[in-house]
């Protein structure tokens, strides 16, 4: 009922009177007051006089289904959005639901107090700064396909990122850089049998209105925002919901041809390593290589020591900042 109230105030540039609300939605004056006041509450400046009745005045810089929603274009991806103010880790919480929860449903929050990385590491995600969310899908696809949704998304971000005039380079498996530093991390993950995926989740970190005391010391040397990039504080909802547009783009397009070549060819032209010597860690081992191309699997193939090699996503971490 709330998100009604705020679709008639929004879609209004004059006061609506109450009992105008009151008629379209069959409540009462005094249930409209309710719901005012919580969407006050929730940030939405709604200036009321006796006699006009409500005018939105403006809207606060939050990621809920309503603000997202002018901008999507999807069919369903993001079309069920829950939203929290805070919460430990989007992808922890996506991973508890159950196997046959929506498909496109989206986890968004302010703030991730635990947020997550690959192998345990941590995602710093201060609150109302980024996009920190995670997609929940259920493709018809065998586990090991999965890493090819960590390529789509990698792409859509790619694809959402390239208008803002920035110098945005994918580095494989799962991170985008913008003149050379991390601007976004993806952490896909799964709840899977043997040989089927019951759901996937693709957790996306963006860096958009951080400023550089957001980062600690570790981290000012390697990553940073859309806004310390481009200068400009960055619109979070239109962000979030061409992201959105462009991975269920790729992921449509991929299922019904279940053809990669088109998101590879975006990872290997934008490559932040291709060419490049990097320090691969792997559990056991750690050794510099060149790297030399991506497979049509998505596996990174590289030259060590003359001998080539191919790595999977999920083993490998790779190191230093690519200019
Ligand atoms: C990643 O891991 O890059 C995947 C990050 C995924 C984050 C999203 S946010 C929504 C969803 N919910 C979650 O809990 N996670 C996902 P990895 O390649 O392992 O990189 C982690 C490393 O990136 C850390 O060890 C830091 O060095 C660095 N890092 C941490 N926070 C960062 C940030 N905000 N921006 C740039 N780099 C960061």
């Amino acid at each position: 009922m709330k998100s009604k109230i705020l679709n008639i105030l929004k879609s209004s540039h004059t006061y609506v009177s109450g009992e105008d609300i009151s008629k379209i939605l069959g409540i009462s004056r005094a249930a409209i007051w309710k719901h005012i006041n919580q969407l006050k509450k929730e940030g939405y400046i709604i200036d009321s006089l006796t006699k006009s009745g409500y005018k939105l005045i403006s809207s606060p810089d939050i990621l809920s289904l309503d603000e997202i929603n002018p901008y999507l274009n999807t069919k369903f991806i993001g079309r069920n959005i829950l939203y929290f103010q805070s919460i430990d880790s989007t992808n922890s919480y996506a991973k508890s639901l159950s196997t046959d929860c929506i498909d496109g449903l989206v986890i968004i929050s302010e703030e991730q107090t635990k947020g997550r990385g690959r192998l345990g590491r941590t995602w710093i995600s201060p609150k109302g700064k980024g996009i920190w969310m995670s997609i929940v899908l259920h493709p018809n696809l065998p586990p090991s396909e999965a890493h090819k949704l960590t390529i789509i998304a990698a792409s859509s971000i790619y694809a959402t990122l390239s208008p803002f005039n920035v110098d945005v380079k994918i580095k494989w498996p799962n991170d985008i850089l913008i003149n050379g530093k991390k601007i976004c991390g993806i952490l896909t993950e799964m709840n899977a049998e043997l040989n089927h995926i019951n759901y996937l989740v693709i957790g996306i970190g963006i860096n958009v209105n951080l400023e550089l005391e957001d980062f600690n010391e570790d981290l000012k040397q390697i990553a940073t925002s859309l806004r310390i990039e481009t200068g400009n504080l960055i619109d979070r909802k239109k962000l979030t919901a061409e992201i959105l547009n462009n991975l269920e783009k790729f992921y449509i397009d991929y299922l019904s041809y279940k053809n990669i070549a088109p998101y590879l060819e975006i990872v290997r032209k934008n490559s932040a390593i291709i060419g490049k010597d990097v320090e691969i860690i792997k559990p056991n081992e750690k050794f510099i290589a060149r790297v030399v191309d991506i497979d049509e699997d998505g596996q990174l193939i590289i030259d060590k020591n003359g001998n080539l090699e191919k790595l999977l996503s999920g083993e490998v971490s790779l190191h230093n900042t690519y200019k």
